[in-house]
């Protein structure tokens, strides 16, 4: 029979036709059935680190809610809810891989082991970004929807042309698959092999539009196949499938198999930022059931269950915790010192007369400035 496409089985591209969950919300080990790959419960060790983890990371992310309050931070896109996608991503990636972050992923940053402060300089609006970027192999958050993917799958290609055995992964939400670089950016990591790893965070909405007015695909993982890559499903306020389906994901990317698509489904928590008020567009209802599907609590369930956690280790984690918080709240009531010209600076690699003209103006004011002792 003649074909029309090439000889590929779509079998290998198609995501389990359930998201995967190894704990359910109780706690309870689930059974696997039906994936399309074997995913194992992550060992005890890497949970107890992720539980962690999850910890520190809502106890930043209350206190970075709580500074814009107080006037210290401009704007926050919470991730409370999402602790289990942003922590468990990270705990997986090794430093030598890269990372294409959004605004949502502060938490993410922070488990990564950059500075507090450094990660929320960009929302506090003195600088582009904190912290450096070839340091921490992470890119500057990236407002602009979507844009991060395309420098994650050219990164990604680079990194295989240079024969490293590192993957570059780019977060994104589910409203910004609606862009056009978000396609650009699958069908170029899927015809040159690159690999990268597409982290599609699911919570629902794009500030106030819900996900049926994004797509009508059964799931936002099925785009990947179209691409010819393949791609996974998973619970994504499950700790530990997180783990096992980035695990997977980078085995298959390190093996030579190009890049993975993983669409977590999960829930935000708090409205879009500390701008939005979300009870104009989602039920308090609707809110008060995800929060029976907590990571922390059902993570927590789970280790005590087993013995991997009692209340002496629980109690020291959490005072790590607030410990992390008082020290970000004492380090970021201190105004920062930024020199005005530095707006300049980083733009682009090679500056333009534009930037150059702009920077003229700006330097020539507060030279003025200062004559007049201003
Ligand atoms: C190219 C572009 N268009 C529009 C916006 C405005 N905008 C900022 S966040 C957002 C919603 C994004 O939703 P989603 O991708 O689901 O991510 P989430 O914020 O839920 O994590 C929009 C439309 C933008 N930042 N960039």
């Amino acid at each position: 029979m003649q074909t029309t496409t090439q000889d590929v089985a779509v079998e290998a591209f198609l995501p389990s036709p359930r998201p995967v969950q190894l704990i359910d919300p109780t706690g309870a080990e689930v059974t696997q059935e039906g994936t399309r790959r074997p995913y194992a419960m992550p060992t005890a060790d890497r949970l107890q680190d992720v539980w962690r983890h999850m910890v520190l990371g809502r106890r930043f992310d209350l206190q970075a809610t709580a500074l814009t309050k107080q006037g210290r931070l401009a704007v926050y896109p919470s991730s409370r809810g999402q602790e289990a996608c942003q922590v468990g991503v990270m705990r997986s990636l090794t430093t030598r891989d890269w990372v294409f972050p959004t605004y949502r992923e502060s938490m993410a940053l922070v488990t990564r082991g950059i500075d507090p402060v450094e990660v929320l300089t960009l929302l506090r609006g003195s600088a582009h970004c904190g912290y450096d970027p070839m340091k921490h192999r992470t890119a500057a958050q990236c407002t602009p929807l979507a844009t991060q993917l395309v420098h994650a799958a050219g990164t990604a290609d680079g990194l295989r042309r240079r024969g490293e055995d590192s993957v570059a992964l780019g977060f994104i939400g589910d409203g910004a698959t609606s862009e056009g670089d978000f396609h650009e950016a699958l069908n170029f990591a899927a015809v040159f092999d690159a690999p990268a790893i597409f982290f599609v965070q699911n919570n629902k909405y794009a500030i106030s539009v819900p996900l049926s007015k994004q797509t009508k695909a059964p799931s936002l993982a099925y785009k990947a196949v179209g691409y010819g890559m393949a791609c996974e499903q998973v619970d994504g306020n499950d700790p530990a499938a997180v783990l096992a389906v980035m695990d997977a994901a980078l085995r298959h990317c390190r093996g030579g198999s190009g890049p993975f698509l993983i669409e977590a489904h999960t829930y935000r928590m708090d409205a879009h930022t500390n701008a939005d008020d979300a009870s104009r567009y989602r039920s308090g209802d609707e809110v008060t059931a995800w929060l029976d599907r907590d990571p922390i609590a059902r993570l927590e369930a789970y280790l005590r269950a087993r013995g991997l956690l009692n209340d002496d280790q629980a109690n020291a984690v959490r005072q790590e915790a607030e410990a992390l918080a008082t020290d970000l709240r004492d380090r970021m009531n201190v105004d920062p010192q930024v020199d005005p010209m530095s707006l300049f600076d980083n733009v682009f690699s090679q500056s333009t007369p534009q930037v150059e003209q702009a920077r003229a103006m700006v330097r020539a004011e507060l030279d003025a400035d200062q004559e007049e002792g201003r």
